[in-house]
């Protein structure tokens, strides 16, 4: 992309152009690099808005209970965006429909939303996702709701992002105790039960509750009979004004943990490098070959890198 255009594509983000903002992550998914040059220009004003992860199983209700919160939200006076990151769609983007579909009521009420796909590759998404929270924090949406599937099914673990993580069962998964206590008691500032009206509800509320304790909230909900949703909305005010105090503190550990993923995503890519060098090849000529056994060439190549 040419300068000019990035000057021109600033000044649209900067009106808060809709299709500006859509083409900015666009670039932000495909091109690292024009991506980089864009954030450095807007990089002194982001870091300025709420995360919202909403996390749990498959099917569990997250994009119903999105598509209701955020109006709500708007009602309230916020300016609420949404990302769905769906680890099952492709750049293609077939896949995405079935959110994007569920989210259509949301297109007239101002409220942007996109879907992500998240890819195979290690870091691809939770590289770029950083860079487009930024982009959405330039344009001023606040809080920044985003989707995921959860614990260690995607790449990303919302929690290092999200500055409110709220984890959503519902009794139709077959969630019990042991699939709960698989990673995603620990993340939760807000649990919610959702499908009340289907039966098992309860009996998964009372589990859940006795298990994660008085410490956290935890909600029953239904989409379908709109139940619940006013206590949750008002769960999350309180802890958006929380948080809002908080921030400042705990930006540290969230720079940290991007930091991180900046720099390993630099080495994977030196060490993929290196990898595809003649010395290396060499290496693994000499493995087949049982010249050198394997960990003697690992530390051989590592130190390649680091010199
Ligand atoms: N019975 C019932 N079904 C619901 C409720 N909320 C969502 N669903 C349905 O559950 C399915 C999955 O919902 P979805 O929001 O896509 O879940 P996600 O995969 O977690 O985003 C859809 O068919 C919804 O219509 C609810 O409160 N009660
Ligand atoms: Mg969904």
């Amino acid at each position: 992309m040419a300068p000019h255009n990035i000057t021109k594509l600033l000044l649209d983000l900067h009106n808060k152009n809709r299709k500006s903002i859509a083409k900015s992550i666009s670039l932000i998914e495909n091109d690292q690099k024009i991506a980089r040059k864009l954030i450095n220009k807007i990089y002194k004003n982001t870091s300025t808005s709420l995360i919202i992860g909403i996390t749990g199983p498959a099917g569990a209700g997250k994009s119903s209970l999105i598509n209701i919160i955020s109006l709500e939200l708007q009602k309230l006076g916020k300016n609420p965006a949404i990302l769905a990151i769906d680890p099952t769609s492709h750049i293609s983007g077939g896949a995405i429909l079935g959110d994007r579909i569920r989210m259509n009521e949301l297109t007239n009420s101002g409220i942007y939303v996109r879907s992500i796909a998240s890819r195979g590759a290690t870091g691809a998404i939770s590289h770029s996702i950083h860079n487009i929270i930024r982009i959405l924090e330039y344009t001023e949406f606040d809080p920044i709701i985003i989707e995921s599937v959860g614990a260690g099914q995607t790449e990303i673990e919302i929690s290092n992002i999200a500055d409110i993580t709220v984890v959503v069962f519902n009794p139709n998964t077959g969630d019990n105790i042991q699939t709960i206590k698989a990673g995603l008691t620990e993340i939760g500032d807000i649990y919610v039960i959702n499908k009340s009206d289907l039966n098992g509800s309860l009996q998964l509320y009372k589990s859940i509750q006795d298990y994660i304790g008085e410490s956290k909230t935890v909600l029953l909900t239904s989409t379908k009979n709109k139940k619940g949703i006013n206590k949750l909305v008002k769960a999350l005010i309180v802890l958006l004004d929380t948080k809002n105090k908080l921030k400042k503190l705990n930006s540290k550990s969230k720079i940290k943990y991007e930091l991180r993923d900046i720099v390993l995503n630099n080495i994977k890519e030196k060490v993929d490098m290196e990898l595809k060098s003649s010395k290396s090849l060499n290496y693994l000529e000499q493995i087949e070959l049982k010249k050198i056994n394997i960990f003697e060439a690992a530390d051989k190549i590592s130190n390649l890198l680091i010199k």
